[in-house]
């Protein structure tokens, strides 16, 4: 083999490579569980170093999740490339081209079977990698093969309009059908919200509809899941296990309810922290569907992204397992088909996807408690300032959310002087609900350039600590403070 012969058959192989990945996502659409790279992604996840891991889902979010995915893509792509090249060899040794497609087809399909045990994933891919091969090989049946730069050129092309092709067939595979989930209350409870919010430039509402609902998830890709055949299973230590199907949770008693998620990952000031209206049935709808076997009185919530979380029983009594979230069913990315809302309580808890609840007989960690963290309890409070409006004439309007989960937000107070005097924030009115944030502002008149501070009381009449900490490991602490200017 010279070596311009080999650079083509590399060629060749990065275009089976590519094909394979996108053959895939074709037959099954963006379903993690069934794609080899959501399988080969999970995978690096689960290798990685745990302070890595944290880092990037809680600092880099969605370029985190880039990184990795793109790993995962050249690792995959790579593998079945491998497969095509040994393909083209097989070509070379038995001098026929239908030994070489259907060797390349079979071990690519295998692969793809292996990793996902799907034996739709398994065509996709092996199709995917095994049409390079047979374009390549197609002008020269049963000859010795030898593969040209111009061929190899026309393969890459060709493929480059399949994998296109392919690409948006699995994507549009993909259901994204979002229909309209509680009647009319979800919405009159957004547009209450909408008149009840303070109007401040740039204060994202006390329904986050200003901007996107934050979102923090394990893997890069969510869980597709089919509504009609998802359950959620109570499962363990318990005297019979019982399996509801959304059809029967929809049939439940309903709720709407406004709810704030804050991740324990939030930065002090930060904005991973939103409010929305779901709706849902109230747990204790499943949870008095069976009997407690031990005394642990703890659950794991277990999800389709393999994600799990423990915690007392007690505080998924007043939860909610929504299925709508602004009126609308729940969006993908934030646990369609159903998830859980655990009142006052860190959002790692708000297990989205969820499968099963898990009565444990002994407390265990969960996913991000093995990582160290411990966010499973309930919220720090804060009032953040997130908002600053000049009038033109000195005076300045600050403004933000302030959340202390079910303890509720009682005051406010800012202070211009380094702390040494507060004056009270005016508050909007409590919306109805156990476990919802406020919003404050406050007009400061100002002859130059100042510090503001504020901090909240929460309902119980605690003030927010002045002590300092970072998020890592139970929640970001300490008193906001911004500089302005008139
Ligand atoms: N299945 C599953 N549930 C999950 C997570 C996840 O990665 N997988 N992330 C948790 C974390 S850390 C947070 S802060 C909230 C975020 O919910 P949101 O993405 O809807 O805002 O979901 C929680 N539920
Ligand atoms: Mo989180």
């Amino acid at each position: 083999m010279n070596s311009s012969l080999s650079r083509a058959d590399a060629a060749v192989g990065a275009a089976a490579g590519v094909l394979a990945v996108v053959g895939n996502l074709a037959a099954v659409g963006l379903a993690t569980n069934r794609l080899v790279l959501g399988r080969v992604d999970a995978a690096i996840v689960n290798a990685t170093p745990q302070a890595l891991v944290t880092f990037s889902i809680e600092r880099l979010g969605s370029t985190g999740h880039l990184l990795h995915l793109a790993l995962a893509f050249a690792l995959t792509a790579a593998a079945f490339g491998a497969v095509a090249v040994a393909g083209l060899a097989v070509a070379r040794r038995t001098d026929t081209m239908a030994a070489a497609v259907i060797a390349t087809a079979g071990v690519g399909g295998l692969l793809a079977y292996v990793a996902t045990g799907t034996p739709l994933a398994a065509v996709g891919s092996g199709v995917g990698a095994a049409v390079p091969v047979a374009l390549a090989l197609a002008r020269s049946p049963g000859a010795a093969v030898d593969l040209d730069r111009r061929r190899a050129i026309e393969v890459v092309a060709g493929v480059s309009v399949l994998a296109a092709v392919g690409s948006a067939t699995g994507v549009l595979r993909t259901p994204n059908t979002a229909a309209d989930v509680g009647g009319s209350e979800p919405r009159e409870m957004m547009d209450a919200a909408a008149a009840a919010s303070f109007d401040v430039d740039g204060l994202e509402g006390l329904v986050s509809t200003r901007r996107a609902h934050y979102e923090v998830d394990i893997n890069a890709i969510d869980p597709s899941r089919n509504a009609t055949t998802h359950t959620v299973s109570l499962t363990g230590a318990v005297a019979d296990e019982v399996e509801f199907t959304m059809a029967d949770l929809r049939g439940a008693p309903t709720e709407h309810r406004y709810n704030t998620l804050r991740c324990v990952g939030d930065d002090l000031n930060g904005e991973k922290i939103d409010t929305a209206v779901w709706t849902g049935t109230p747990a204790e709808t499943l949870l008095d569907a069976v009997e407690p076997t031990s005394d642990c009185e703890c659950v794991m919530l277990r999800a389709a992204d393999g994600y799990h979380v423990q915690f007392p029983v007690e505080a998924l009594r007043g939860g909610l397992l929504a299925y709508g979230m602004n009126g609308k069913e729940l969006p993908k990315g934030h646990g369609f088909p159903v998830r859980a809302l655990v009142p006052g309580h860190w959002g790692e808890t708000n297990v989205k996807w969820l499968t099963e609840i898990e009565f444990l007989d002994e407390a265990v960690d969960g996913y991000w408690e093995k990582k160290g963290w411990q966010g499973t309890g309930p919220v720090e409070t804060v009032a953040k300032i997130h908002a600053t409006e000049k009038h033109g004439d000195g005076r300045v309007t600050v403004a933000g959310p302030a959340y202390a989960g079910t303890r509720g937000i009682e005051r406010v107070e800012v202070s211009v002087d380094g702390g040494d005097t507060w004056r009270d924030a005016d508050l909007t009115e409590p919306l109805p609900g156990d476990d919802v944030w406020r919003e404050w502002k406050a007009t400061v008149d100002l002859d130059g350039p100042t510090e503001v501070v504020a901090h909240a009381t929460d309902g119980t009449g605690r003030l927010q600590p002045e002590e300092e900490s970072g998020s890592y490991p139970s929640g970001a602490s300490g008193w906001v403070t911004t500089g302005i200017r008139p």
